[in-house]
């Protein structure tokens, strides 16, 4: 992949502001990112990550954050966001004793149910859980997932009589390296019991990653398929120190693909250059890793405009819109 310069494709725009930053948090807020956002028949609806309680001096004096929480907004227009007064939840909330921190939420609205999906880092793994909520004040934990596994979206509706979800598992014995970590489907009949798991993308499938991807944003559904965009991380041993920590030699870049809308199992396509690459100088630089295109959220707008809910550096939530039918071309005129 070192022979080619990518770029991002040219169908994006990017919103010039940031959608949303810590100033916006009216709690101890120093990272606002990784956003599940759904547009409900009354506006918009958010929960980010919220990392809280270190200063990027502080952090280079030795010190770390003290926790993460999830933050809720509202928005009419899903571009001015008011954030709630107090975060939507504390692991504490939870009633785990085993969690440590969970983070990067994203949300799939059946009926009256939001079913978030969200990482757990625990005394014994990482897990993917999800859990259930109507007001965002009480949640029901459905599942958790055994260790390691993470980067779970719930598709909006039962395919085939089953629920059905994207995660990225992280396996490593039996593997030459430490990365490469693929996207993976499962099936469930209560979103409790997951089976049926197989394999939809693997790394060595995706020409601009080098290490491991997973799913973004709970899959869009189009007359063409599911379209499903997904993170891809490349490493470049060049690459020295980059945002708050001494060394980041990844790059996270948004790729996008289109699965089968009866058996979303198998890809019908996908875009073999990357969707979106770190090229903004607010993707380049300022954040607390720099490279770092994180996407969990994407939803078609009034206008039938669809909208990419990215972190940039993991550190601010910012946006960018693409025509639905640029998207489906880019992944069955594959090149
Ligand atoms: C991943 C996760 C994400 C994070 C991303 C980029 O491994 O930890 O939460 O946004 O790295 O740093």
């Amino acid at each position: 992949m070192e022979s080619e310069i990518y770029r991002g494709s040219p169908v994006i725009t990017r919103y010039p502001e940031p959608i949303l930053t810590k100033d916006d948090v009216p709690y101890e807020s120093n990272l606002t990112f990784n956003a599940g956002i759904v547009k409900t028949d009354d506006g918009y609806l958010m929960l980010f990550r919220n990392d809280y309680g270190c200063t990027k001096e502080e952090w280079e004096s030795g010190k770390r954050f003290k926790g993460t929480n999830i933050g809720l907004a509202h928005s009419e227009d899903g571009i001015k966001w008011k954030v709630d007064p107090e975060p939507s939840f504390e692991l504490k909330q939870l009633g785990v004793d085993e969690f440590v921190r969970c983070y990067d939420p994203r949300i799939t609205q059946m009926g009256e149910d939001f079913i978030v999906s969200f990482a757990v880092d625990t005394k014994h793994g990482v897990h993917g859980g999800l859990c259930r909520t109507r007001d965002f004040k009480d949640y029901e934990i459905l599942s958790i997932s055994v260790p390691d596994n993470r980067n779970m979206v719930l598709f909006p509706e039962k395919i085939g009589g089953n629920f059905v979800r994207l995660e990225r598992p992280m396996p490593v014995y039996s593997r030459d390296a430490a990365g490469k970590f693929d996207i993976w489907l499962s099936e469930s009949p209560d979103l409790v019991y997951w089976g049926k798991s197989r394999l939809v993308l693997a790394t060595e499938d995706v020409p601009y990653c080098n290490d491991k991807i997973g799913p973004g944003a709970p899959p869009l559904k189009t007359d063409k398929g599911w379209l499903v965009i997904f993170h891809a991380v490349d490493i470049d041993p060049s690459r020295g120190k980059n945002g708050w920590e001494d060394s980041w030699k990844k790059r996270y870049c948004i790729g996008i693909m289109l699965l089968d809308l009866n058996d979303p199992g198998k890809v019908v396509g996908m875009s073999k250059r990357p969707l979106m690459i770190p090229e903004a100088p607010y993707e380049l630089s300022g954040g607390f890793r720099d490279n770092a295109l994180f996407p969990c959220g994407m939803v078609r707008d009034e206008k039938g405009l669809i909208r990419i809910y990215y972190s940039a550096g993991d550190a601010v939530v910012r946006m960018a819109t693409a025509k639905e039918e640029d998207l489906l071309k880019l992944c069955t005129e594959a090149r």
